[in-house]
């Protein structure tokens, strides 16, 4: 029997490359995506143009209930990721109460329903290791202490702790993936690797000069959303639901992926990046780096991505973006 997917959020970065995943697999994949993105399909709907013939899409929002039961009450799922979310920090700063509605109750509605609606469904909750937040300890496994230090990471903790109690409460297969930082040529714009290798990119086309940041210190532990969206099919693959840290378990700093960016295009990057206390947060997550264990053995997840590769296949993209004139 085919297998059918749904997908919440299929229009951002990790819901494209699953979306792609899950075709690859025989899967028929369906997604929600908002009015807006309807009525903008050109921009909105870029990183899914290349499979837009062969994915059905739900109109729907993570705002209301009534949507998203409506999705649920008209197709049966044997999977459902949910993605969707105010996915960017500094903005859960700016608007502290739309990030928790989006992502607590958009969480708990899509819980809902599928309690009410189709219990068997298997749930896949997007976790972040911005829930670790201050970190306890180094690196940050499944049993790290939650410390978080945003909004955002507040809206995936209550997150994480609904899933588990929708597990726990109702007997739903529902887990949650802890995946720290993944990047890719699909990045959006304003999170810092993509914010560095387009600006780089409109430095070497002569349309930037500069590049501003904030804390060049703070370290993340990057890696691939292709091989990140591969963990989150295999965690829905399990006999029992559990929840799995998914990481590189290397850290860089902001500065490095500059330094390694600034090189690979030929730039120094002492030559072009500015601080500007603008982006420097009120609370920030200062070091992250996750232990992956857990998901190597039970899984057999492992990344196929290095951080050198990373790097310049971003780079790569934005430059060749340039040169093509889509910049
Ligand atoms: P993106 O920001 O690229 O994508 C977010 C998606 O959520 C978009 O499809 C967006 O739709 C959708 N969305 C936002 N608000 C709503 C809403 N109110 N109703 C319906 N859809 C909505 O995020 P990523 O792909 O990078 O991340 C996917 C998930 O994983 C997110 O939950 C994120 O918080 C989490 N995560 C990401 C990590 C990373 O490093 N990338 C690490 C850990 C967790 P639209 O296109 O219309 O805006
Ligand atoms: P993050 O990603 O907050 O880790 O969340 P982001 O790329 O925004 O920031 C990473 C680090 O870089 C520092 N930084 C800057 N960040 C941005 N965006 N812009 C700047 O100019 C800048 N200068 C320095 C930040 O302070 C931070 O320390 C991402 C998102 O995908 C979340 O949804 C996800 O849950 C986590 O990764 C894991």
């Amino acid at each position: 029997m085919t297998k059918r997917a749904l997908i919440t959020g299929i229009t951002g970065q990790d819901g494209s490359y699953l979306a792609e995943m899950l075709l690859g697999l025989g899967y028929e994949v369906h997604g929600i995506v908002r009015r807006v993105a309807l009525e903008d399909p050109t921009r909105r709907f870029s990183r899914i143009k290349p499979i837009l013939e062969r994915v059905v899409l739900h109109e729907g929002t993570l705002e209301s209930y009534a949507s998203v039961f409506h999705v649920f009450s008209r197709t049966e799922f044997q999977e459902c990721y949910h993605l969707a979310a105010q996915s960017f920090v500094a903005e859960s700063f700016a608007d502290g109460f739309s990030t928790m509605n989006t992502n607590v109750n958009g969480t708990h509605f899509v819980l809902a329903a599928l309690k009410e609606l189709q219990p068997s469904c298997r749930f896949y909750f997007a976790g972040s290791s911005e829930m670790f937040g201050k970190v306890r300890e180094t690196p940050q496994r499944e049993s790290t202490p939650f410390h978080p230090r945003s909004p955002y990471g507040i809206s995936k903790v209550a997150g994480y702790y609904l899933t588990l109690n929708y597990r726990e409460a109702y007997g739903l297969f529902a887990c949650s993936g802890i995946l720290f930082n993944h990047e890719s040529p699909r990045r959006g714009f304003e999170f810092v690797t993509r914010k560095i290798t387009s600006t780089i990119a409109a430095i070497r086309a002569g349309e930037a000069s500069e590049l501003r940041l904030g804390n060049l210190d703070s370290s993340r532990d990057w890696g691939h959303a292709r091989d990140y969206v591969r963990a989150m099919y295999m965690m829905l693959q399990q006999e029992q639901p559990r929840d799995f840290v998914i990481a590189s378990g290397e850290t860089h700093s902001v500065r490095e992926f500059c330094e390694r960016a600034f090189t690979e295009a030929g730039l120094d990057y002492r030559d072009y990046v500015k601080v500007d206390e603008r982006f420097v947060r009120p609370a920030e997550v200062a070091v992250l780096c996750g232990d992956a264990s857990l998901a190597r053995v039970e899984l057999g997840w492992a990344p196929q991505v290095s951080f050198g590769d990373l790097v310049a296949e971003m780079i790569r993209n934005d430059l060749e973006a340039y040169r093509a004139g889509r910049g």
